[in-house]
C-alpha cells in the first residue's frame, strides 16, 4: 500500500451529510488509488453495536467501540472514516487518544439544527419534535459542537454545501500532510 493510515472522524447532527460526505471521501481516495473504509454510526448499530440504544452511556460505548476500530483499521493501514453523531466532546476525545499526534483528523459538519430539520431525511426530527423519539440530538440531547478540530465543513448556500466539494477539502487537507 502506498499510503499511511489514519483516522477521518466525522461529527455532526443527524442529517449534516456525515454519510454523504464519508461516501464522497471514500470514492475520491479510491479515484487516488487510496484504500478507505467507512465505519458509520447507524449501519455499525445493526450489527457490531445493536446491543446499544441512544442514552448519554450507550452513546459513550458506540463511541469508544468505534474509535478502537477505527485504530484498527488505521494500524492496518487503511484510511478509515468514521462518521457519527459523537455528540459529547470527552468521547470524541478519548477516540483522539488511542492514536499518535496527527493521525485523528476531525471534521465538523457545521450545518445548524434547522437545515437538518428541514432535511429531515428520515422523518425522525418530525417524530423527535412530536415526542415520539426521546432523547433525540438536538431537540432533547445534547450536542457539543469542537472547540479545535482540524476540519470544519460549513454549510453555505450554493457554493461549498455540495457534499464532493466538502469531501475535497478534506482530500486538500490529507495532501498537504
Ligand atoms: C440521534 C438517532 C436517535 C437519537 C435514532 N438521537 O441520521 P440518522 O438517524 O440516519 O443517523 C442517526 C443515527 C445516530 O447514530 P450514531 O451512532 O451516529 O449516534 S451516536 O454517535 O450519538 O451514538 C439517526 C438515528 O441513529 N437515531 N435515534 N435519539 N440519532
Amino acid at each position: 500500500l502506498n499510503q499511511k493510515g489514519c483516522v477521518i472522524w466525522i461529527t455532526g447532527l443527524s442529517g449534516s451529510g456525515k454519510s454523504t460526505v464519508a461516501c464522497a471521501l471514500s470514492q475520491s481516495l479510491y479515484q487516488r488509488g487510496k484504500l478507505s473504509y467507512i465505519l458509520d454510526g447507524d449501519n455499525v448499530r445493526h450489527g457490531l453495536n445493536r446491543d446499544l440504544t441512544f442514552k448519554a452511556e450507550d452513546r459513550a460505548e458506540n463511541i469508544r467501540r468505534i474509535g478502537e476500530v477505527a485504530k484498527l483499521f488505521a494500524e492496518s493501514g487503511v484510511i478509515c472514516i468514521a462518521s457519527l453523531i459523537s455528540p459529547y466532546r470527552r468521547d470524541r476525545d478519548m477516540c483522539r487518544a488511542l492514536l499518535p499526534d496527527g493521525d485523528f483528523i476531525e471534521v465538523f459538519m457545521d450545518v445548524p439544527l434547522h437545515v437538518c430539520e428541514a432535511r429531515d431525511p428520515k422523518g425522525l426530527y418530525k417524530l423527535a419534535r412530536a415526542g415520539k423519539i426521546k432523547g433525540f440530538t438536538g431537540i432533547d440531547d445534547p450536542y457539543e459542537p469542537p472547540l479545535n478540530c482540524e476540519i470544519v465543513l460549513q454549510h453555505k448556500r450554493g457554493y461549498g454545501a455540495c457534499p464532493s466539494e466538502m469531501a475535497e477539502v478534506v482530500v486538500s487537507y490529507l495532501e498537504g500532510k
